[in-house]
């Protein structure tokens, strides 16, 4: 039975019937944070995430468009294997082999950041010419870290075994020997405050073949906006400047597939849950508004 007044279903954006055969998006919520090595509790990130989204105002004023009837279908979350990071990296990788076998995009809400590799490593076996385009305020290019070769601090670090096409943005604490090794990958933060968004836009343009998988690690915003991460790292990028970036690069290349990840929820702080659900809202309007 339905109720005559009844809040919006629990799914992302709060949706009525959605299914995964009408979805142009397939959300899987991934509730996994194993390898946290500092503040762990991004496990509790997926069902912040959906939560607050059942809030967003589905007509954006910004970009003058309501892109709800896209056809965007939450799945259940994915039960992560605890027994290795590999194990669950493997899971995900067949998850999005099904999503993205039937021309639907795949959207990973973390969760960890290592969860990406499932993501993009079944990608990568559809499309070869694919670019990442990585938000990060840590690199997370070490070849191992407490012995562990697969986990968030390794994960771009495992992205570049698969593909030199990734870039990084954002990036303000590197180990020495990756940013000797991969300085050229890298728009660092310090660099990015003395650019103007428009000269940042061009120079992805000009690196990004024409499909684009967004990972977006939201220890990248600067800690006053988003302060419910795992690894908050001061003087970083601000949402407005973000949210122009994805867009400029949205209007001229194709989103494949992305992942929003690490947010830790602060109990009682809703906002930082909200901003990333809004996040992910306006990535699907750049990308899909015009459709
Ligand atoms: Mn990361």
């Amino acid at each position: 039975m339905e109720l005559l007044n009844q809040l919006p279903p629990y799914n992302l954006f709060g949706l009525e019937n959605q299914t995964f055969e009408g979805a142009k998006v397939v959300a899987i919520p991934v509730p996994y944070d194993s390898t946290s090595s500092y503040k762990s509790g991004s496990k509790d990130g997926p069902h912040a995430i959906i939560e607050a989204s059942r809030n967003i105002e589905l007509y954006s004023e910004e970009t003058g468009t309501d892109i709800s009837d896209i056809g965007i279908f939450t799945t259940e979350e994915l039960a992560p294997n605890l027994s290795s990071p590999e194990a669950t990296v493997e899971q995900i990788k067949k998850e999005v082999s099904i999503i993205a076998e039937k021309g639907k995009v795949p959207l990973l809400i973390g969760g960890e950041h290592t969860i990406t590799l499932g993501s993009v490593g079944a990608l990568l076996e559809k499309e070869n010419d694919l670019s990442i385009l990585y938000f990060d305020a840590h690199s997370d290019s070490r070849d191992s870290y407490l012995g562990a070769k697969v986990c968030h601090a390794s994960v771009a670090r495992r992205l570049m075994d698969l593909t030199e096409n990734l870039y990084m943005l954002g990036v303000r604490s590197i180990d020495k020997e990756s940013a000797q090794k991969y300085g050229s990958k890298i728009l660092y933060m310090k660099d990015m405050h003395n650019k103007d968004r428009k000269s940042i836009i061009n120079t992805l343009l000009n690196s990004l073949s024409e499909k684009v998988y967004l990972s977006i690690d939201l220890d990248v915003l600067d800690p006053s906006e988003m302060p419910s991460v795992g690894t908050p790292e001061p003087d970083g990028m601000h949402f407005n400047e973000m949210k122009e970036i994805i867009k400029g690069v949205l209007e001229r290349k194709t989103l494949v597939g992305l992942d929003v990840v690490e947010l830790n929820p602060i109990p009682g702080l809703v906002a930082p849950n909200y901003l990333a659900a809004k996040l992910i809202y306006m990535i699907l309007s750049y990308s899909f508004g015009g459709v």
